[in-house]
């Protein structure tokens, strides 16, 4: 259990004396030793994941947590949660917690624990109990389906994640919305050496009983499918865990409302998935003398089909046949009939995933119509350099970068400017600022994501060639011929990456042939309808395809406009070593990271910074009951105004400092305990006026 007394170091590093990069990660450090893997730069959190489980989480110690006025208690994950929570209902704001760091460092372990603090400190009512309850299980539900063994992480999250919570008047959740970022389904297809595909897969034939696996013409072991074979089945995540968690994934469907049939409707797909990714194909020539394909082992596909409910020509047909017009088909080659497999594979499960994303949200819809206020939680992958990086990694790491330019934005610049318009003494901070890199990236028309978008563009060559046209010479972006062809390298806010380009143009564009959309909503298992309604003859508007690079830009500038507008919080998450082994702190490993997010500089800020700053005017109207002076109505200038009005209370004078036109607050104990006053203040007003009503009466 954590004892509350035996700290060691300084909790919070705005604190620390002196101040040097060294000192900084010495007390992290000497703090981790001790299994203090949390440590607060103000109200930021620095977490360190320790690789193994702790006694850190108990629903006693939540209690504590709400118990005690913020930032009392030594930082925890349960601090930054019960902070956002007490903002969103003391002050009305919608809130989000952002969890950031490189891939394995703990986001979505530290994600979970801030879902599982907001269940506990709700309310009991059954309405309250159904909602946690979905909450908690999309998340496994989630995990199973998103998340997948890499080098990096064993439960790495393949896609990423925004949970928004909604919150009634009480501060009891009554719903919320999922939105969910690319998903990495190129693993469908195609592992790495030390990866594994999606859980799910393994969970399912671990975890079903005989009677479904017969049902599924599946077999237990995974070394049937081909999909999961890599070159080294690196036994990490174990069997034995799978069995497990299969039976939590079909606990989570079931709480989530899916069906019985609607749960073997998913089961199907996924065997289908894997049977699909064992057909092989053997040339052969046509008589004409094109090349043409067979499949070796068709009753492979008899058995896709008996899943599909669908004819066996039918998905023969657009296995290893292309239409050129309407009508007209032309033979593949074995070649290209393994990559129409390998797509076919991967869009399915995509198609699957994003169905199981809209279910969730159907299931976890507020019902209610009054006033309601948001709680997110923003977990999306982290930071990714392997030994071969594709189109995935692009996109993921260009996420990154423009999560870090926000925060970057929000922390630190604009604070710094904020503090120089309003005339405040201010020693200059140096940060490294990521705006570069992502101008590299989105530039309208010569960035490296905005190339890819050129309709003249068709193979990956061509892309090359636009690339080394129009970004070598950057200085973030290196393009070398010679040494690593048809590559280029992006020196990213947390390191280089190489990327290779082969496939970037395909996997962009995502372009699925109509005949596959129309046979698949052919196919009579109902899901398949929901999965493919583009394939409906009787569908007339056909949207365009819009390409993986666009969408994520779209939807990721959305995101950050809408964080923009709410209190944030953030835990920054530091993996300790590359090996995941609990007690190992690799200092250079830390160092890298604490340079790369900027750490010293945000304890710099808080340093000489303000955790809060409101308008004079705004500040009067919200605190003015709180002093006899100013209440209830102050006739002076706003800025006198609050300087009566905080000269009355029993709050340190260093905790406030006048700007030009705003008041700036030290530490959000502050703005918490000008809180309690003010609410102290209203229920004293509530009685008075009940006595003085009842005297009347
Ligand atoms: P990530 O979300 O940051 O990586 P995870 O949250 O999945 O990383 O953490 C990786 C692994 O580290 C987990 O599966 C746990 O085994 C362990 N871990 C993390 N935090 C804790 C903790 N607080 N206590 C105990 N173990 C922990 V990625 O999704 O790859 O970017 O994409
Ligand atoms: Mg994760």
């Amino acid at each position: 259990m954590l004892s509350l007394n035996q700290e060691v170091g300084a909790w919070d590093t705005v604190l620390l004396d002196p101040l040097t990069e060294d000192s900084f990660i010495g007390n992290l450090q000497q703090r981790f030793k001790r299994d203090h893997i949390y440590t607060y730069i103000g109200n930021v959190l620095v977490s360190i994941n320790p690789y193994r489980k702790l006694a850190l989480y108990s629903a006693d110690l939540v209690e504590s947590y709400v118990k005690k006025p913020p930032f009392q208690l030594p930082p925890h994950i349960y601090g930054v949660a019960e902070s956002a929570y007490r903002w969103l209902n003391d002050k009305s704001e919608n809130q989000c917690i952002i969890v950031t760091g490189e891939s394995g460092a703990g986001k979505t372990e530290a994600a979970r624990i801030v879902l599982q603090f907001l269940v506990l400190v709700s309310g009991e009512s059954p309405e309250v109990k159904t909602i946690n309850d979905r909450l908690l299980q999309a998340n496994t539900l989630l995990e199973a389906f998103g998340n997948a063994k890499t080098m990096k992480n064993d439960n790495a999250s393949r896609f990423g994640k925004f949970l928004d919570i909604e919150f009634d008047f009480r501060g009891d959740p009554i719903g919320g919305h999922l939105t969910n970022y690319f998903l990495d389904k190129a693993r469908v297809t195609n592992l790495g050496l030390h990866d594994r595909n999606f859980h799910i897969f393994y969970q399912l034939l671990s975890g079903a009983d005989i009677h479904l696996l017969k049902c599924l013409k599946l077999q237990r072991n995974a070394e049937q499918y081909a999909i999961l074979q890599t070159e080294s089945n690196h036994p990490t995540v174990t069997e034995d865990d799978d069995k497990k968690l299969f039976v939590y994934t079909k606990g989570a469907l079931e709480i989530l409302g899916f069906s019985p049939s609607d749960i073997v409707d998913i089961f199907r797909v996924l065997a289908v998935i894997l049977k699909l990714g064992n057909l092989q194909f053997v040339p052969c020539n046509n008589i004409d003398g094109t090349d043409g394909c067979t499949i070796s082992n068709d009753y492979e596909l008899f058995e896709v089909c008996e899943l599909l409910l669908a004819d066996n020509r039918w998905i023969q047909r657009i296995l290893i046949s292309k239409q050129i017009e309407d009508g007209v088909l032309t033979d593949l080659s074995a070649i290209e009939a393994t990559k129409v497999k390998d797509t076919l594979c991967r869009t399915l499960y995509s198609r699957l995933f994003t169905w199981l994303i809209n279910r969730i949200n159907d299931s976890i819809k507020s019902k209610s119509l009054g006033k309601r206020k948001f709680l997110g939680v923003l977990d999306l992958y982290g930071f990714e350099c392997f030994n071969t990086n594709s189109f995935e990694q692009l996109i993921i790491n260009y996420c990154n970068e423009k999560l870090h330019q926000f925060m970057i934005n929000i922390c630190v610049k604009e604070e710094q400017e904020g503090m120089i318009k309003e005339g405040l003494e201010w020693t200059k901070i140096e940060y490294f600022n990521n705006l570069a890199i992502c101008q590299l990236l989105e530039h309208e028309n010569h960035g490296i994501l905005s190339l890819l978008e050129e309709p003249h563009i068709q193979t990956d060559d061509e892309y090359f060639t636009r690339l080394e046209q129009c970004c070598s010479g950057h200085t973030h972006c290196l393009i070398d011929e010679v040494n690593t062809p048809n590559c280029f390298q992006i020196r990213h806010f947390a390191g280089t990456v190489t990327y290779k380009i082969k496939t970037f143009i395909e996997k962009n564009r995502d372009k699925l042939p109509k005949e596959h959309s129309r046979t698949m909503f052919k196919c009579e298992l109902k899901i398949m309808q929901e999965l493919f309604p583009e394939g409906n003859p009787r569908r007339c508007s056909v949207k365009r395809p819009v390409s993986k690079a666009s969408q994520i830009q779209v939807s990721l500038n959305a995101l950050l406009k809408n964080l923009g507008n709410r209190q944030n919080h953030y835990i920054r998450c530091i993996k300790p070593n590359e090996t995941k082994q609990p007690k190992l702190f690799e200092m250079p490993l830390v160092q890298h990271q604490v340079r790369y997010m900027c750490l010293l500089s945000t304890v710099q800020i808080w340093r000489s910074g303000y955790c809060q700053k409101m308008p004079f005017l705004q500040f009067l109207c919200r605190y003015k009951m709180i002093c006899p002076h100013t209440w209830p109505k102050w006739r002076g200038s706003p800025i006198e105004g609050v300087s009566v009005l905080i000269r009355g209370l029993p709050i340190p004078s260093a905790e406030f400092t006048f700007g030009r036109t705003k008041l700036f607050i030290r530490s959000p104990r502050t703005v918490f305990e000008l809180e309690d006053f003010r609410k102290k203040r209203l229920h004293d007003l509530a009685l008075l006026i009940q006595k003085i009503w009842r005297g009347y009466s």
